[in-house]
């Protein structure tokens, strides 16, 4: 198939799950085109089949803000014209899916291109259901000619928050099972760790949805029975406040912030445990890259992190903001080995046999073919 892929470069998960689906489909052997305004995170590699379409958008004095949503859609039907796109696949419906409409209808009734929405968090639990943008994600979604979610919860959400009745496919979020796997104590271990201290991990993109701070009181009281490391990667608008926060009550010589780092596996693969202290989640990716490399998850209860992580097996699920909790959890999980051993085999062992790419890809596929055929 050709398939045209539309997602935010950043360093967020639509646009990681974009891109790696993009790069598996890729693999197996379908033309991908990205089409976004600059080149994704994680397609940062030469890989046959693929290929990247840069949206410019032209400057003009009348525009007081740039017509990017717009920019898109010409540059959608462009390249659904020269490269004979099957698909255009948009992830995140604010603008992606209304450009991708808005390029069918510039394509007109002739063109066999079919659009395909995947919902994947904050487009549906927090931006989208703003006044200004509700109608037109209800539109979005009622016009693609097929949706999917990326877990029970959001598309319950969707259905519920924008009245929708059509169907909304759940196909979850996946991880390369190979690449995400323990490596053995890295450098980066050594470095960090030098007593042999328990490091714990979060990696977001530090947006207020997040609550990194809970992360840091958390770790607070973790450090109070066990000696241990923060590491913070990525980078976000509550970073500045959070490396305040870590001095003001005293524990930053423990805490390390990396900034965005590509190395993940690598990283992971030094964590004893994960933390995910999200007030809203619709999937939890970084969570599963984490159980992926045998890396046991502390989280709230929120959206769709109960669908990933199973309490008491391989993580433990605490309400929000309930910062004592999920240090008690953390340090169980910390200070008994033979417990923390079995939890992160079975975080690896869910991650294989739930959400593996050749698991979840195949899903797409099945999809893309069926609204062909349509
Ligand atoms: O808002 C964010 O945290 C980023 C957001 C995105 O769409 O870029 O992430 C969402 O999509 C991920 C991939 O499907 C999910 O794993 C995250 O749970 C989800 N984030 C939220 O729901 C907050």
């Amino acid at each position: 198939m050709n398939i045209g892929i539309v997602c935010y470069p950043t360093y967020g998960g639509s646009g990681v799950v974009a891109t790696e689906l993009g790069k598996a489909l890729a693999t197996r052997g379908h033309q991908v085109h990205f089409i976004t305004y600059a080149q994704p995170m994680r397609l940062d590699r030469f890989q046959d089949n693929l290929f990247y379409h840069e949206v410019e958008i032209p400057n003009y004095p009348l525009f007081e803000f740039q017509l990017y949503s717009l920019s898109l859609a010409s540059k959608i039907a462009d390249v659904a014209r020269f490269e004979n796109l099957d698909i255009i696949h948009a992830h995140y419906a604010i603008p992606h899916a209304v450009s991708a409409f808005l390029a069918c209808q510039i394509l007109g009734e002739d063109s066999k291109l079919k659009t395909v929405t995947t919902l994947h968090g904050t487009d549906i639990t927090l931006i989208g259901l703003d006044p200004g943008f509700l109608p037109l994600v209800r539109f979005s979604i009622e016009k693609s000619d097929a949706v999917t979610a990326v877990s029970r919860f959001l598309a319950e959400k969707t259905k519920t928050g924008f009245n929708v009745k059509r169907e909304i496919s759940v196909i979850n979020n996946f991880v390369d099972t190979e690449l995400y796997s323990r490596q053995p104590c890295t450098p980066f271990k050594r470095q960090i760790a030098p007593n042999n201290e328990k490091i714990l991990m979060h990696i977001s993109n530090f947006r207020p949805v997040k609550r990194v701070a809970d992360t840091i009181h958390i770790f607070a009281k973790v450090l109070e029975k066990v000696p241990s490391k923060l590491v913070l990667v990525g980078d976000g608008p509550d970073r500045v406040e959070c490396e305040r926060l870590s001095r003001e009550i005293g524990i930053s010589d423990h805490v390390r912030f990396l900034g965005k780092q590509s190395a993940l596996p690598e990283l992971l693969s030094s964590a004893d445990l994960f933390l995910l202290p999200s007030q809203s989640e619709s999937f939890g990716l970084s969570a599963l890259e984490a159980m992926s490399c045998g890396v046991p998850v502390v989280a709230t209860s929120m959206g769709g992190i109960p669908e990933v992580i199973v309490h008491g097996e391989n993580g433990y699920i605490a309400e929000l903001g309930d910062i004592e909790r999920m240090a008690k959890y953390a340090v169980e999980l910390l200070t008994n080995g033979k417990k923390w051993q079995v939890f992160s085999e079975k975080a690896r062992e869910r991650a294989v046999s739930e959400f593996r790419t050749d698991l979840i890809v195949p899903q797409y596929e099945e999809l893309y073919q069926s609204v062909i055929n349509k």
